[in-house]
């Protein structure tokens, strides 16, 4: 970056975020550096993770529920990618030695059964296109101190992903998103609590946000993406030896050990 204040480098920001990573140090707010650095730049760094990340298999939400919006202090939602570098399998210890800060949430995930774009997209419309929603469990690890940043800066930071393991799926007919019941607990104690709606109102509600969103890039999702539909609940800290479960009603449990 050069003088305060003016835009930041794009591949020069992204670099700097590789690396936080592959160090697993985290960094300093970009925003508190570059007062200019505004979304679009920050979706550009985003971007530009992404042409190195490998082959991606989906998409996420983030700050889509009032819980996570509280916790971090951002009150908008975005949008991230998924690479198999982050899949974990059902059964796959969380590896905690090679994150910086990490943080489970649970999550409703969508499995596309085709594709589907365009920027006026709905719930119905998403719904239509879903093969199955599983229970999912993300691993956040922002690269920015003690997870404080603004908008901008966690979208570069690709919405603080780092991890997600997902359930099986299971057909959403006759099952109200906006009504199932989440429970999230951590060695044996439940930490918190929510219902589908908690996610922009109906989990479908956001993926169809998202469509939308990525329609003004002239992307979408395709047939096999998997989404993260957003935490339901605030994240909770995690630590080696702790056990992470999240269950949702009427469409399953997915636990999660960490090391
Ligand atoms: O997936 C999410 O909701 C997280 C978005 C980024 C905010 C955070 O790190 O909690
Ligand atoms: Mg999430």
């Amino acid at each position: 970056m050069s003088a305060e204040g003016t835009v930041p480098d794009v591949d020069e920001l992204a670099r700097r975020l590789t690396k936080a990573t592959a160090d697993r140090t985290s960094i300093g707010r970009i925003s508190d550096e570059a007062p200019g650095f505004d979304l679009a730049t920050s979706y550009a760094v985003q971007r530009r993770l992404r042409q190195s990340a490998g082959p991606q298999v989906g998409w996420k939400l983030g700050l889509t529920s009032r819980a996570k919006q509280v916790q971090v202090g951002v009150d908008e939602p975005i949008h991230g990618f998924l690479t198999g570098a982050h899949a974990l399998d059902l059964g796959q210890p969380l590896d905690t030695s090679v994150l910086i800060q990490p943080r489970c949430e649970p999550e409703l995930v969508f499995v596309m059964g085709s594709d589907i774009s365009g920027s006026h997209i709905t719930a119905a419309d998403v719904l239509g296109a879903t093969s199955g929603v599983a229970v999912g469990i993300e691993v956040l690890d922002s690269r920015f101190h003690d997870y404080r940043f603004t908008t901008p800066d966690v979208v570069a930071d690709n919405t603080s992903a780092a991890r997600f393991v997902v359930g099986a799926p299971v057909a959403v007919g006759g099952i109200d998103l906006r009504l199932v019941g989440v429970v999230l607990e951590k060695n044996g104690e439940v930490v918190a609590t929510a219902s589908g709606a908690a996610s922009m109102g109906h989990p479908a509600a956001a993926v169809a946000w998202l469509v939308r969103a990525l329609a003004e890039d002239d992307e979408g999702l395709r047939r096999g993406d998997i989404v993260l539909s957003g935490g339901l609940t605030a994240a909770t800290p995690v630590a080696a030896g702790d056990v992470v479960v999240a269950t949702v009603d009427r469409i399953g449990t997915v636990s999660l050990a960490c090391r």
